[in-house]
């Protein structure tokens, strides 16, 4: 039997976190020979912290093998205490008339608070993936914050953007999902983000030689995608909770499986002509467990670059909204 590995989980209680825990517990993240200790932090708030019980009570409910303790808390310090990945969810959401600069202010609180607990108390091969939106810029303030975790071991969730972009082209060309191969995703997690449509495979073919369209590949298939969280919101009446904790799964999933291509939003170092100091989505190749090298040999067109252009430069105007909260 494999040591358990401590996965800290914020925002647990939330809808997210109700898709999310029973996928890890299951095994569907780690593998199904790897135990896990779940550790559970909600916001300090007696109704949060409440509905945590009910979500622990059926994580039991569910007699997983794989699912060695269950950590209950509102206290970041024990939650993140020794956690080798820490799935940051929780964040607080845009509120009616709320300007964007203020969400990002206020979630940027709880990021530094974050940030700087895991870099004091989580495992010395602690891994942090940030869901919570605005999710690369909360990336970036978290990492910001740490002194002993480097900044390559922050990154933030694209995952659910190119999970979008494959099965919008699998629709539009009329084959099996499965036939749509290297679709990243570059950017914000946002309607900017770019689907680097140009390097994607269909069947082995270029995806611009099986959809000749362009126009619909620059115009409505950028756009479905970008805008797809919120025609969910208008068709569900909620924000995507099952297919975001997929993603995150997946997410973590490929990033501990050396081999494994796929997008994350890591901190740019100025790849692709993003600013150096932003996290960007940019396809990366994982290494050994947890680990990774940012693929950089893409060649992009004008339009990818009149793309990326747009999507650095919300990027870097989230940046400098946050600029005096960084270290
Ligand atoms: P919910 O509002 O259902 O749940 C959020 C939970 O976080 C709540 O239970 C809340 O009490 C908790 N929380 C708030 N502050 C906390 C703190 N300081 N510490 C611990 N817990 C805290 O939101 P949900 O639908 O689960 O979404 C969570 C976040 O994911 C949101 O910010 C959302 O915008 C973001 N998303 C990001 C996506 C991505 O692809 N990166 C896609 C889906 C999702 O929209």
């Amino acid at each position: 039997m494999k040591t358990p590995i401590r996965v800290a989980v914020t925002g647990a209680a939330g809808q997210i976190g109700y898709s999310l825990l029973f996928r890890i517990a299951s095994g569907a993240m780690f593998g199904p020979d790897q135990p896990v200790i779940l550790q559970l932090i909600e916001a300090p708030v007696e109704k949060a912290l409440k509905a945590l019980e009910g979500v622990a009570m059926e994580l039991d409910d569910c007699a997983f093998p794989l699912l060695k303790g269950i950590v209950q808390t509102a206290d970041p310090a024990v939650g993140f205490k020794d956690a080798n990945w820490c799935l940051l969810v929780g964040a607080k959401p845009r509120g009616p008339g709320m300007e964007r600069a203020d969400l990002l202010k206020d979630n940027g609180k709880i990021f530094i608070g974050q940030g700087q607990v895991i870099d004091a108390v989580a495992a010395a091969d602690a891994r942090i993936a940030v869901v919570g939106n605005p999710a690369n810029t909360n990336c970036m303030i978290a990492a910001s914050q740490a002194k002993r975790l480097p900044a390559d071991r922050f990154t933030a969730m694209v995952r659910l953007d190119q999970n979008r972009a494959q099965s919008q082209l699998a629709k539009k060309a009329g084959v099996d999902l499965t036939a749509v191969k290297d679709i990243f995703i570059y950017g914000n997690h946002s309607p900017s983000m770019f689907p680097a449509f140009a390097h994607a495979t269909i069947n082995g073919q270029p995806a611009t030689a099986v959809i000749t369209d362009s126009a619909w590949l620059q115009g409505p298939f950028c756009e479905t995608v970008g805008k797809r969280g919120a025609a969910i919101i208008a068709a569900r009446g909620s924000s995507s909770a099952a297919s975001a904790a997929n993603a995150l799964v997946d997410h973590v999933r490929s990033l501990v499986t050396p081999g494994a291509i796929h997008s994350i939003a890591v901190k740019s170092e100025g790849r692709y002509g993003f600013d150096a100091n932003v996290w960007a989505g940019m396809p990366v190749r994982t290494t050994t467990p947890g680990s990774y090298e940012v693929i950089t040999s893409y060649v992009m067109d004008d339009f990818a670059k009149s793309k990326i252009a747009a999507t650095n430069k919300e990027l870097a105007e989230e940046r400098a909204f946050v600029a005096d909260m960084i270290q």
